[in-house]
């Protein structure tokens, strides 16, 4: 019986967990949570759209604004542009190719909404904090890639 149970265990297919962040709530320009940790290759991100028209897109952590289309690596991601209405709140999943840290922000209008504070951080590090990404986006109005 035990053994039957073990069995079942390891067949399992291997899941990912999910990080579901709502992109926009309140109409605001902000991702929410703005980060999350312990996420690993194989975890999902599931961005729900709610309002405006953003993006989450991989970005460097000293010059975040804007993100360039496509993102930055290694291991980049971007979800595109995902227009909303009222009724349309469109869903974008990203699979993590690897356990590593991740600076994302919005691309929207050339930069400024990454200068709003629109960031989100996918396993910040004591050296590379969420809030010292976030203080470097409200820094960098400017496309410097
Ligand atoms: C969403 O934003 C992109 C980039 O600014 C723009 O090209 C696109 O037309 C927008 N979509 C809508 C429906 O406004
Ligand atoms: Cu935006």
């Amino acid at each position: 019986m035990l053994n039957a149970v073990l069995l079942a265990v390891a067949a399992a297919p291997v899941m990912g967990k999910n990080f579901a962040v709502t992109v926009g709530a309140n109409n605001d320009f902000i991702f929410l949570p703005n980060q999350i940790s312990g996420a690993r290759a194989g975890d999902t991100i599931t961005f729900t759209f709610v309002s405006r028209n953003h993006s989450a897109t991989t970005t460097t952590f000293v010059n975040p604004c804007p993100p360039p289309p496509g993102g930055v690596g290694p291991d980049q991601f971007d979800t595109g542009f995902n227009p909303t209405t009222a009724t349309d709140h469109p869903v974008q999943v990203i699979t993590l190719r690897d356990s590593g840290t991740h600076f994302v922000a919005c691309m929207q209008a050339a930069g400024a909404h990454c200068h709003m504070g629109m960031t989100f951080a996918v396993n910040p590090t004591a050296d590379q904090t969420y809030d010292e990404f976030s203080q470097n986006a409200l820094n960098d109005p400017i496309q410097t890639f």
